[in-house]
């Protein structure tokens, strides 16, 4: 572990389309075999207000009243995960906030462009791997953006004794 590496406590959130696609395990997974600790769990149909707290940096945005009503609307999974680097870490493993808008920008760049594909394929080979009934509330899991914001949604979604202090054994195999 070099001195930049800090333990960090990350808020990860499985969203409404993840839990309905049944992936809160496959995230779980993920986490614990990368090494995280689980510090805090909870599936909960967060109320209207809780979201808009949640997300309240982004109230000036046009989707804004959109993306509550839909967090708002079904269950969700929350935790916490503790780790070195857990808050940069999980936003990687999370991905792209918006794949779609993503998969435009890269895919329009070379080394595609100009390829047999998508020269005699036209536009279609890049719109064919787009899935039509995406909206880009819908990206499955949230993930902190800093060490600040994990601290700042740790507490609303979590209280002090939920969050879960234990020695993970293991931790001597995965940080030497
Ligand atoms: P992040 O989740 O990667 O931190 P933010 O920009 O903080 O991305 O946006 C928070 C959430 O708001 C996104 O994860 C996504 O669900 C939703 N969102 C972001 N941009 C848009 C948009 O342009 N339209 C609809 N929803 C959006
Ligand atoms: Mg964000």
């Amino acid at each position: 572990m070099s001195k930049a590496d800090k333990t960090e406590r990350t808020f990860i959130m499985v969203k409404v389309d993840g839990v309905q696609r049944g992936l809160v395990g496959e995230i779980i997974k993920r986490f614990e075999q990368k090494g995280y600790k689980l510090v805090a769990l909870k599936f909960l149909k967060p109320s209207l207000d809780h979201v808009k707290q949640h997300y309240k940096d982004l109230s000036s945005k046009g989707f804004y009243d959109g993306l509550c009503k839909f967090m708002s609307s079904g269950p969700v999974a929350a935790m916490v995960w503790e780790g070195m680097n857990a808050v940069a870490a999980g936003r990687i493993m999370l991905g792209e906030t918006d794949p779609v808008r993503y998969l435009r920008k890269n895919l329009l760049q070379a080394p595609f462009v100009g390829t047999i594909v998508s020269t005699l394929d036209g536009e279609d080979s890049v719109s064919r791997l787009i899935l039509p009934t995406h909206s880009s509330c819908s990206n499955i899991c949230h993930g902190s953006d800093s060490v600040e914001s994990a601290q700042k949604e740790i507490s609303l979604w979590f209280k002090e004794e939920e969050l879960v202090s234990w020695v993970q054994t293991s931790s001597q195999w995965i940080y030497e």
